[in-house]
């Protein structure tokens, strides 16, 4: 089987000179209508289209030159890695992918501006930065539609944080994933606001990556989640396009609920939410009843993320004094 990503990038290296120095940036970014399970597990083909918001300045940079030393060396936030650790060995890895068995050592400078408070993963700007950052450094002349494609190898979610904005990643249909990446949606709104409440927990059971698969893999809930969230991104695309905020927000909190609880029928289940985010949820409804306009979204974690309007944001701050609040559309 062929796969569209590898063979963009080894048509593009056949053109490519010896790497440059070539720093990149990319956002983060939560998606407003959820990826969860994958119809190609090697490829990050995933069953359900996605519609996320990126964070702005809240991402990772990342820089990729040779390497003097002659051998590779990763980096992450002023640190060199061992080449055993895992970021090292997936950073690395997705490299490869460019030099083909190549000798061209590289070395590879991540620094990722995401509070670590905030409890972000940061594969999906990581593996866009990275991705851009290759592309640069080889010289590559591919578009960020390619860019987006690739970087779905590193990771599903980075396919979103090639962009800054509005962003639906469609499902696509081949198999060798040629029509699965991200596009940016023209859509500009400068009161969106979201804001991270963190909530304070220690390193999680499950990766993402392994929470999805046993999900799809043992939860009697999952068959109706495909086509519930398919439906669920054509709306909240829609509702982005018409800035029809409450609607958004309502439906962006039941997309989210709704991945919960196939996590929670899986056997045995998986619980990222713990008392303390349920706690929060139950903050917001009760605010909810007496007139806040703010919705709740979750991910892979016990963090609760809030959207919002500028002109909610005093009410959710007073609220959520520990709130992270983050304007995507700051210019
Ligand atoms: C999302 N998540 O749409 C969903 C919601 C977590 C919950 O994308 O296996 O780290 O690398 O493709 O991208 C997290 O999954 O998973 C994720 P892989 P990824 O944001």
């Amino acid at each position: 089987m062929t796969d569209a990503a590898r063979d963009l990038i080894s048509k593009a290296m056949v053109d490519a000179g010896d790497p440059v120095e070539f720093a990149a940036y990319a956002p983060s970014n939560i998606a407003l209508s959820k990826y969860w399970g994958k119809r190609d597990r090697s490829r990050n083909l995933p069953l359900n289209s996605s519609l996320s918001i990126s964070l702005a300045e809240w991402g990772s940079h990342t820089e990729v030159a040779p390497s003097e030393s002659g051998i590779d060396q990763v980096s992450l936030n002023g640190e060199v890695l061992d080449m055993g650790t895992a970021f090292a060995s997936k950073a690395l890895k997705f490299a490869d992918l460019f030099r083909a068995g190549r000798a061209q050592p590289l070395k590879i400078t991540t620094r990722n501006t995401i509070p670590t408070a905030a409890g972000l993963a940061s594969s999906a700007s990581g593996f866009a930065a990275l991705t851009r950052a290759l592309c640069g450094s080889f010289s590559l002349s591919l578009s960020e539609a390619e860019m987006s494609l690739i970087a779905r190898l590193g990771s599903g979610s980075a396919t979103r944080s090639i962009w800054h904005g509005f962003v639906r990643w469609d499902k696509g249909r081949a198999e060798d994933g040629s029509d699965s990446f991200a596009t940016p949606l023209d859509v500009t709104w400068p009161d969106f606001r979201i804001a991270i409440i963190p909530v304070d927990v220690g390193p999680k059971s499950h990766s993402s990556r392994d929470g999805m698969n046993h999900t799809v893999d043992t939860s009697p809930l999952f068959a109706a989640w495909p086509d519930q969230a398919e439906a669920d991104c054509d709306f909240i695309e829609a509702m982005v396009r018409e800035q029809n905020f409450t609607a958004l927000g309502q439906r962006a909190e039941a997309n989210a609920l709704a991945m919960h609880a196939t996590m929670q029928a899986a056997r045995p289940a998986i619980t990222y939410l713990t008392q303390d985010s349920w706690a929060i949820l139950e903050r917001l409804w009760a605010a909810r009843k007496n007139g806040l306009e703010a919705y709740a979204t979750m991910d892979a974690g016990a963090n609760v993320k809030l959207i919002f309007e500028a002109q909610s944001q005093d009410d959710v701050t007073t609220l959520f004094p520990e709130a992270q609040v983050i304007v995507p559309f700051a210019g």
